[in-house]
């Protein structure tokens, strides 16, 4: 998911070039501003804790991109992309290392287990949302 502010930053295309240039496959893709409702089941896990309404006001006061983002070893790549959760602490050369100084702020929210994946791509996409395609590059070279 990239954040809310991304597109503000018009950083929209930076990040989406970085998982490209990975070599990821993106299958789904949508803009949508997503209601607190949304936002409270996104982060469920993080309900009580001293950060949860701030964060919830901040994800559901913009529009996002949700992504469904595939590949072996997907969900560690994407993580490693994105960087440290705390914005001191992520690495240049990552999303967050090279664009947020703010935690809350850190651009992207990537799944971080495949169950995890599960849950939130059923958040925001149905099944006739992810299109499996091919790069269909050996038609290409020779
Ligand atoms: P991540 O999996 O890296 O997105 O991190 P978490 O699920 O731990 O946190 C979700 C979001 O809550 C973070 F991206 C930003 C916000 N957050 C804070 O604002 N302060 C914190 O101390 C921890 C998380």
């Amino acid at each position: 998911m990239i954040k809310p502010g991304v597109l503000q930053r018009r950083l929209v295309g930076e990040v989406i070039t970085r998982i490209e240039r990975k070599g990821l496959k993106i299958q789904a893709l949508k803009l949508m501003t997503m209601t607190r409702k949304l936002c409270e089941r996104q982060y469920a896990e993080h309900k009580g804790k001293a950060f949860y309404d701030d964060l919830v006001n901040y994800i559901s006061s913009a529009p996002c991109i949700t992504m469904v983002v595939a590949g072996e070893e997907a969900i560690a790549m994407m993580r490693k992309l994105a960087g440290a959760t705390n914005a001191a602490e992520a690495e240049p050369g990552t999303i967050r290392g090279d664009f947020a100084a703010v935690t809350q702020k850190n651009l992207v929210h990537a799944s971080d287990s495949p169950a995890s994946a599960a849950r939130e791509i059923g958040l925001f996409f149905g099944p006739e949302d992810i299109q499996d395609w091919s790069d269909g590059n050996e038609t290409w070279v020779v």
